[in-house]
């Protein structure tokens, strides 16, 4: 079996072929359904898990709550030695946790390693924030008083993520969550189970050699029930959900309704606008790796292709060339570039896509076959640009091309979509690029220039406008949504002048 297969990898993270309990609170357990892990390569079950409910979570909420009272009193640098250990434990771990993510996840061993390298990355940008988390002094208009504006923490950051990137996105909110003071409480994707696990066992073991309350990360597995329950509850003080704009947005709702803080990261319909006047090997090389990646499944996957007219058949037989050599397979085979679709449904998702387009005048210029199994041929089509088709993201490698003749017209292209997540354009011209980035540009969270519309660095806040639900996580100053911003005005003078002047009695 395939968990026989990789014993050492799984037996390294305390992982069993049944009876994993998928609930962390300072101990491990699970009164919840079993839950499967599914290998997408033939779709076999890895192992079993004994998820969580609703009252696990109420549990935990309370624990993380208590060790979070703790955890807010360190100096903000001793928080970074902390984090500081994590990121050991990481490097030690990287490539079998890698191996974890390519085995329940899909994506190729080099994307599956990439990611854990995010959480590094974003662990070693919180240990540098915790010596520069600085707040501010403000003039006041009054003599003898200060005002300062200070950071400190919100309390507890549930975080709900996604299958897709079922490491990162844990690993970007709670390096900031927990910099700034806040416990975590995470609850997965129900079909990534086991990475989770693993993770939290890395992170609790380094917690209890810090003598710290280990429920300060805790985990909950389970299905939309305990989803649902964490985004209702007033102990998460901070609600990070990645996921679609159908869920996102009743998500957020009842985010706002308790007037708690969400942070929505949804669904992108990313586009990548190739000029006339750019490098086009480049951009062959960049779009290959935007639409086929990760087989389609980033919510940074570029699904529009907008070429200028008169270098569009020249990139699109690149393109085909390109599309035609990517091996399709075992994401742990080398050389494999493309691996299965997460799960069975994605399949029907890829044909139904295609349909589509077919029967609003499309055509497929490559690929359009489901290969057998969760495999699905790479895909090229040419659409037009009003096409209903190209304005929902399906989560597949599927890449619509279209024409343009103008830099505006391309840009309205863009930003014609509801989802505002990345976007990028190839070309050589300063004039075009300040436009592009500019307040008539694309209209996206995410605007780049002569690279893919994925991959982005952990330094920037990453997040999108509109559909895809404005919120801002990882680097830049993103850690100031998992903060509760104080505003003192300090009086020294001992006198009382009112602001504004005013003269009370
Ligand atoms: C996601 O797909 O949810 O920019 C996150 C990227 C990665 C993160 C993607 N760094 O493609």
């Amino acid at each position: 079996t395939i968990y026989d297969k990789h014993k050492d990898t799984f037996e390294r993270f305390g992982i069993t072929k049944s009876g994993n309990k998928g609930v962390f609170d300072g101990e491990w357990k699970g009164s919840g359904p079993v839950i499967k892990s599914i290998n997408p390569v033939n779709n076999e079950v890895i192992a079993e898990v004994i998820s969580g409910n609703v009252n696990d979570l109420n549990t935990a909420l309370d624990k993380v709550a208590e060790a979070q009272k703790l955890w807010r009193d360190l100096p903000v640098p001793k928080r970074g030695e902390v984090l500081l250990a994590m990121r050991q434990t990481l490097v030690e771990n990287l490539e079998p946790l890698g191996k974890v993510v390519a085995l329940e996840m899909g994506k190729i061993l080099p994307e599956g390693i990439g990611e854990i390298q995010e959480y590094i990355d974003i662990l070693e940008y919180a240990l540098g924030l915790s010596r520069m988390m600085k707040g501010s002094m403000i003039p006041s208009e009054r003599p003898g008083h200060v005002m300062l504006e200070t950071w400190n923490p919100l309390g507890t950051v549930g975080v709900i993520s996604a299958f897709n990137f079922p490491v990162a996105v844990y690993g970007w909110n709670s390096a900031i969550a927990l910099v700034t003071g806040n416990g975590v409480l995470w609850k997965p994707s129900p079909t990534t189970p086991l990475v989770s696990i693993a993770v939290t066992r890395l992170i609790e073991k380094t917690l209890r050699d810090h003598n710290l309350p280990s429920a300060l990360c805790s985990l909950v597995t389970g299905g939309t029930e305990v989803g649902s329950s964490l985004a209702a509850d007033p102990r998460a003080h901070v609600l990070s959900f990645t996921g679609s704009t159908k869920v996102g947005r009743e998500v957020g709702q009842v985010v706002q309704g308790r007037f708690g803080k969400s942070i929505l990261e949804l669904g992108g319909n990313n586009a990548i606008i190739v000029m006339e006047d750019c490098d086009l090997d480049l951009a062959a090389r960049a779009i290959l790796f935007a639409a086929v990646g990760t087989a389609g499944q980033r919510c940074t996957t570029t699904r529009r292709l907008i070429v200028h007219e008169n270098i569009y058949d020249t990139l699109i037989e690149r393109l085909i060339k390109a599309y035609g050599q990517v091996k399709v397979g075992d994401p742990l085979e080398e050389g494999v570039l493309c691996g299965p679709l997460h799960t069975k449904a994605a399949v029907s998702v890829y044909e139904e896509t295609l349909k589509k387009v077919q029967e609003q005048g499309g055509k497929i210029l490559f690929g359009g076959e489901a290969l057998g199994g969760n495999f699905v041929k790479p895909t090229l089509t040419r659409v037009d640009k009003n096409m209903e088709v190209i304005k929902e993201e399906a989560f597949v490698p599927i890449l619509h091309t279209m024409t343009f003749k103008t830099l505006d017209e391309a840009i309205a292209i863009n930003n014609n979509v509801a989802q505002g997540l990345s976007s990028s354009i190839f070309t050589q011209n300063p004039e075009t690029i300040f436009k592009w980035i500019g307040p008539a540009g694309s209209d996206c969270g995410i605007i780049n220039v002569n690279i893919p519309t994925n991959g982005a660095e952990i330094g920037g806040a990453f997040g999108g406008e509109k559909a895809t639900g404005g919120g801002r996580e990882s680097g830049s100053d993103s850690w100031k949504q998992y903060c509760r911003r104080g505003t003192c005005t300090i009086n020294y003078s001992g006198a009382l002048p009112l602001a504004q002047g005013i003269n009370f009695g």
